[in-house]
């Protein structure tokens, strides 16, 4: 028997749901089960189609539910879990008990293990490595911005691989080794060690940018890296080169857009008073009140520059 698992794509948690709960459904229901991956990306319409579900049983983790009678499993820990009410309404009269929502838990590994355990009675001590840092990557629930930084955990080596591969194959291979390895055991597989090298170099190199262009003045750090051949980078890096650093505010262009990113040091020596998304939603832009976005068109550079100093002037206040 097929089992068909759609998980939310280059996201370690999503990766992480897809390893959980496969090893959960061999060892609890379906020891015979073979086990296909899909990888599903947030986008505007037409998300699912019905031949998404192949299996005979289709199964979505760490992502958006979809009403369709072939749906089997159904776990999910974001705030906006439905496309649309007919979408939540089916989900409300679904009596199967398989579908599960709860926008509390810090990550959906962790929801499936928590639900696995108590109403399923399983658990693998196998697991229990996987779970833990599905919790601490997904909340970003990191001690230190060294830790986030420096990534010597092999776990967070892999966090660096699963969100800068192209690939869905590897992604595939990614969530069967999961399954059955440790993240040290995982990083020393040939192909994620040739993959992790160039990533890893790009970090170091967009931290040297970042220390190149950056300035911290009252508490905020600024920078602009518009036009460079770097368009991402670990966010944690200005709390890290700038431990006494409470916001960050820079502009980059990533592709098919100017952007200004506003965001706030979770190891803040100060109060976090501002809130981040409603300053963001003055200029078009959004996200939570600790961090949050603005988007302009490709080459509005100086608009963005100029709503990127007056975020900074008034994060400066206070
Ligand atoms: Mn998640």
């Amino acid at each position: 028997m097929l089992v068909r698992v759609l998980y939310h794509d280059h996201c370690f948690d999503g990766a992480a749901s897809a390893a959980f709960f496969s090893n959960f459904l061999k060892e609890k229901f379906h020891p015979e089960a073979r086990f296909a991956y899909t990888g599903m990306a947030h986008k505007a319409s037409n998300i699912f189609t019905e031949d998404l579900f192949d299996g005979d049983v289709n199964a979505i983790v760490d992502f958006k539910y979809c009403a369709t009678d072939k749906l089997t499993w159904w776990f999910d820990h974001h705030q906006s879990a439905f496309l649309t009410p007919e979408d939540e309404l089916h989900f409300q009269r679904d009596t199967s008990g398989k579908k599960f929502l709860d926008p509390a838990f810090k990550s959906c590994c962790g929801y499936i293990a928590s639900i696995a355990g108590s109403r399923f009675g399983y658990h693998s001590a196998a697991l229990d490595d996987l779970v833990r840092w599905a919790e601490i990557v997904d909340s970003a629930d990191y001690p230190s911005a060294k830790f986030a930084v420096e990534l010597t955990e092999p776990a967070l080596q892999l966090v660096l691989v699963i969100e800068g591969s192209k690939s869905p194959d590897l992604m595939h291979r990614i969530i069967g080794w999961m399954r059955t390895l440790s993240f040290e055991e995982i990083m020393k597989q040939p192909e994620i060690a040739a993959l992790y090298k160039p990533l890893y170099e790009t970090h170091l190199r967009s931290m040297e940018l970042i220390r190149e262009r950056a300035v911290l003045e009252d508490g905020v750090v600024y920078f602009d890296i518009a036009g460079e051949d770097i368009v991402a980078y670990n966010k944690f890096i200005p709390y890290y080169l700038f431990p006494k650093a409470a916001y960050t505010v820079s502009v980059s262009t990533p592709l098919h857009r100017t952007k200004v990113s506003v965001g706030s040091s979770p190891w803040s020596p100060k109060p976090i008073t501002h809130n981040l998304a409603s300053i963001c939603e003055r200029y078009g832009g959004g996200g939570h009140p600790r961090v949050g976005a603005i988007s302009f068109e490709p080459g509005a550079v100086e608009e963005a520059r100029q709503a990127a100093r007056e975020v900074v002037d008034e994060l400066r206040r206070d």
